[in-house]
């Protein structure tokens, strides 16, 4: 007899006979329902953190639930191996980026397998590899042709000392994380996807995905911002080029007392050719980079440009400022000013002297616009407007829109603030852009036959600039348009690029002919993809506009690449994120070596629901491994005596009907709880009062043993998607020769959970003072009885003489007394 319990042996054995029976790889020509089950793929950062545990513990189990349910469940993972940890690792310890990821992948994949994680490894890839981001080129060229990527000028982070370009994260505090020297915005040319020709299918198909959490949804229509306005053009004066600027509240338009530009704008540029001190100004807002994040806090900042620009309706001249808070990339660089009806207006105008006219008034006489203390910013009544005067807000946006549209000065348009995605970064350890740039022919995508451009591996790395930047046997080539000298583009695609594909890739991964091919439509959508909350917009949004780009080129027949999305949690310790700077992590590795990967998992599901934030406990994971080895020794003292007899639902006597039903009742509501709404924690939670129950249970008549067994049994088998080791073993203990998960997920016997009880009312002189629990065949006379046996009633009727007792069968007893 296994009196002890040993993880690391069974964990082992069970690992090999998942691997050498190949259990978790798929395939296509399944009779079965597809179940596709995916958790986002991690970087390869060296070793596996707390929070890849945690969701990959939360792939598993509901893979190998869907499984247990009958169906052919796909579980792949691979690695986000491109990406600049590696460049800094690199510089830190030497080694070429591509060995050093490498490195991580090995020791990260023997962390997974450790874990027991079902994957089907036939399919793992990793975003580095050239057969992998060889597709990635190819479909970039391809949506080169149809005019949906292209090359415009973008600011980033220049480094003017080490004439490098730097990532965000490389800029700390304004300074550059290598030398501090004060960093420059420089424009530079830059690869865009244009997202923004896809913004209302991604916003109209986010209503279709009833199965992900409405705040992701809500966080992508923000991000998205769809917002109907109208486009006004203002003249300037004295020049023939006028300013058009969008609005959402032409409304307010007779309000405008000045119009304002980013520091980039044609026309700020001109002024800086006559003044100075707008020159100087100019200069001031570029080197303070101006990156979205800070716009709200920033301090805003502005400068006339000596300009009048001509109101469109009312002919005034309105001076022209530059604003720092303006920025170029949004709408065509310029805004319209209403100080009386928009805050950041009014603070602007009190700053700079600039008049403010109020041109809205409130609705309702209750409320009055006080425009000394601040913008009025609601809706309301026209006046002071002309012929707009006395028109509702509302009425007000189609009728100005209709003059303007009418004297061809502008009219309603939709935008977004949804920008194109601009996929290029100035790095080394990513996929080459497939474009070479020709003095004769500008810029040419690579051809086909001639893809993948390859990134070279072997190179010395000092984190200066890029090594392929300064390598003219990589970017030195040829034309393939007309057959002259011709230079590589060198810089590389954002790592966002090899995510938003992935998941497809994982239906036919070694396909050498094909990004994808008939696989893809077997497998996708993916069902569940699990993953954290960081990624609610960026990455998911990419995802589902590279989906849409797919189904465009014929490569994938569904619209969105995942059906149902959950969102972990964080995990915490002491309230707090585990960090290395802040030396709060916890190590998996050593979680794993002294309690088993069981134990692991177990405390995973059990110490929150996925979606919370889950807090680190020594007792927590001391309190999930006792339950495993309280489960194990209830398996062996149960199995020390000898076989059981068969069950016989119908010979049970009352106790033996009331443990069943618990089992039964626990199967139910553990079904719904990981099923349906994926708190693991109380289904959990019922299998140890389960166990409980077992632990207090007389065994005395044999039956009393074919209960027990089934209860075990019923046990097991919920515990396997949590627990698959310690389950697999115990399973074939109780005298089974399959193998658990090929095991058909319990179902609970209904006629276990019907209680032969009922509840009936019992009243005194037609007051209620108990309600009862009676066998529902109980005589008349065993009612009464136990009517009077209660508790309260007795405290009713004590000191006075029962004058009757009417019974009304199944539902009531009334006890008169006097
Ligand atoms: N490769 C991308 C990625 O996020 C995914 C792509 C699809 C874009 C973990 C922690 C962190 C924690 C706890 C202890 C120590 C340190 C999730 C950290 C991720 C993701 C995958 C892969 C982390 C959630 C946040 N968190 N909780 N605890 N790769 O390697 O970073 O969101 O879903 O698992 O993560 S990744
Ligand atoms: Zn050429």
């Amino acid at each position: 007899m296994q009196e002890q319990y040993h993880p690391e042996q069974i964990e082992q054995d069970v690992q090999d006979y998942w691997e050498s029976n190949q259990c978790f790889e798929v395939k296509e020509d399944s009779p079965k329902e597809k179940f596709y089950c995916l958790s986002m793929f991690p970087y390869p950062s060296g070793r596996l953190h707390m929070g890849h545990v945690r969701n990959y513990t939360i792939g598993d189990v509901i893979s190998r639930y869907q499984r247990m349910l009958g169906k052919n469940v796909m579980q792949p993972m691979g690695w986000d191996a491109f990406g600049l940890p590696a460049e800094n690792a690199a510089i830190k310890n030497k080694v070429p980026p591509a060995k050093w990821t490498r490195e991580n992948i090995d020791y990260m994949r023997g962390q997974l397998k450790r874990l027991g994680f079902a994957y089907d490894w036939q399919r793992e890839l990793a975003t580095c590899d050239p057969d992998y981001y060889r597709w990635e080129q190819w479909l970039f060229t391809r949506l080169y042709k149809k005019g949906l990527v292209y090359r415009k000028t973008a600011p980033v982070n220049w480094c003017p000392n080490d004439l490098t370009v730097l990532a965000n994260e490389q800029v700390i505090e304004g300074r550059c994380w290598r030398c501090d020297t004060e960093v420059e915005r420089k424009d530079i040319p830059q690869w865009f996807m244009k997202i923004t020709a896809y913004a209302e299918e991604l916003l109209a198909d986010l209503d279709k995905l009833d199965g992900w959490p409405e705040q992701v949804r809500t966080m992508q229509r923000n991000w998205i911002g769809r917002s109907e306005g109208v486009e006004i053009t203002f003249a300037i004066e004295g020049r023939d080029e006028a300013l058009k600027v969008f609005t959402t509240r032409p409304d307010t338009l007779m309000g405008v007392t000045y119009v304002a530009v980013a520091p980039e704008h044609p026309l700020a540029k001109e002024a800086a050719m006559y003044a100075e001190n707008v020159a100087a100004f100019i200069k001031d807002c570029q080197a303070s980079g101006v990156a979205e994040a800070t716009l709200e806090t920033m301090e805003k900042k502005g400068m006339d440009t000596g300009f009048k620009a001509i109101h469109p309706i009312s002919g005034d001249r309105v001076p022209v400022f530059i604003a720092n808070f303006v920025l170029m990339g949004y709408g065509e660089g310029a805004v319209m000013a209403v100080p009386a009806h928009d805050q950041r207006d009014w603070e602007f105008a009190r700053q700079y002297g600039l008049s403010i006219t109020q041109v809205i008034t409130p609705a309702s006489t209750e409320t009055e616009a006080d425009l000394d203390a601040g913008a009025f910013i609601d809706k309301g009544v026209l006046i002071d407007s002309g012929e707009f005067t006395g028109l509702s807000s509302q009425q007000a946006f189609n009728a100005i829109a209709a003059y303007l549209e009418r004297a061809g000065l502008g009219g309603k348009r939709t935008t977004f603030r949804l920008r194109d995605w601009g996929v290029s970064r100035q790095r080394y350890w990513g996929a080459p852009i497939p474009i070479i740039n020709c003095g004769e022919c500008g810029e040419v995508p690579v051809p086909e036959a001639d893809l993948p451009v390859v990134l070279p591996e072997d190179v010395s790395f000092d984190g200066v600039g890029s090594p392929i930047k300064k390598m003219p046997g990589f970017y030195e080539t040829t034309c393939p348009q007309c057959g002259g000298k011709a230079q590589r583009e060198t810089d590389t695609f954002d790592t966002f690029m090899e995510s938003s594909w992935y998941f497809s890739r994982f239906a036919s991964p070694g396909n050498d002919n094909a990004m994808l091919d008939q696989c893809a439509n077997y497998w996708m959508p993916v069902d569940q993809y699990i993953g954290g909350i960081e990624h609610a917009i960026l990455h998911l949004l990419y995802a589902r506009f590279y989906n849409k780009l797919l189904r465009d080129e014929g490569l994938l027949a569904n619209d969105e690449p995942f059906t149902n999305l959950l969102t972990q949690g964080m995990v915490l310790k002491d309230g707090a994120k585990m960090s290395k700077s802040k030396g709060n992590t916890v190590d998996p590795q050593a979680l794993i070596e002294q309690y088993g990967a069981d134990t692991a998992r177990l405390f995973m599901m059990f110490a929150a629901p996925p979606e919370q934030s889950l807090e680190w406990s020594d007792a927590g994971v001391e309190g999930a491994h006792r339950f495993l080895k309280r489960l194990w020794k209830r398996v062996y003292a149960h199995l020390q005596v000898g076989q059981a007899p068969t069950l016989k639902v119908d010979e049970l006597n009352e106790a033996q009907q009331a443990m069943r039903r618990q089992v039964h009742e626990t199967v139910a509501k553990f079904s719904d709880d990981v099923g349906r709404r994926f708190t693991f924690n109380t289904a959990i939670a019922s299998v140890m009062e389960l166990l409980n129950a077992l632990n207090r249970y007389e065994e005395a008549a044999p039956q009393d043993r074919a209960v027990v067994q089934e209860a075990l049994e019923m046990a097991v088998r919920l515990l396997a998607p949590i627990v698959p080791h310690i389950c697999h073993s115990l399973w074939q203990a109780l005298g089974h020769e399959d193998a658990i998960i090929d095991c058909v997920w319990p179902q609970a016997d209904e006629a276990a959970l019907s209680r032969n009880e009922i509840q009936i009312v019992v009243q005194v002189n037609g007051k209620l003072r108990a309600r009862i629990s009676v066998a529902a065949e109980a005589e008349r006379k065993q009612v009464e009885e136990t009517a009077l046996a209660d508790e309260n009633v007795q405290r009713f009727i004590e000191g006075k003489g029962i004058v009757k007792i009417i019974v009304v069968p199944g539902k009531l007893v009334n006890v008169v007394v006097k």
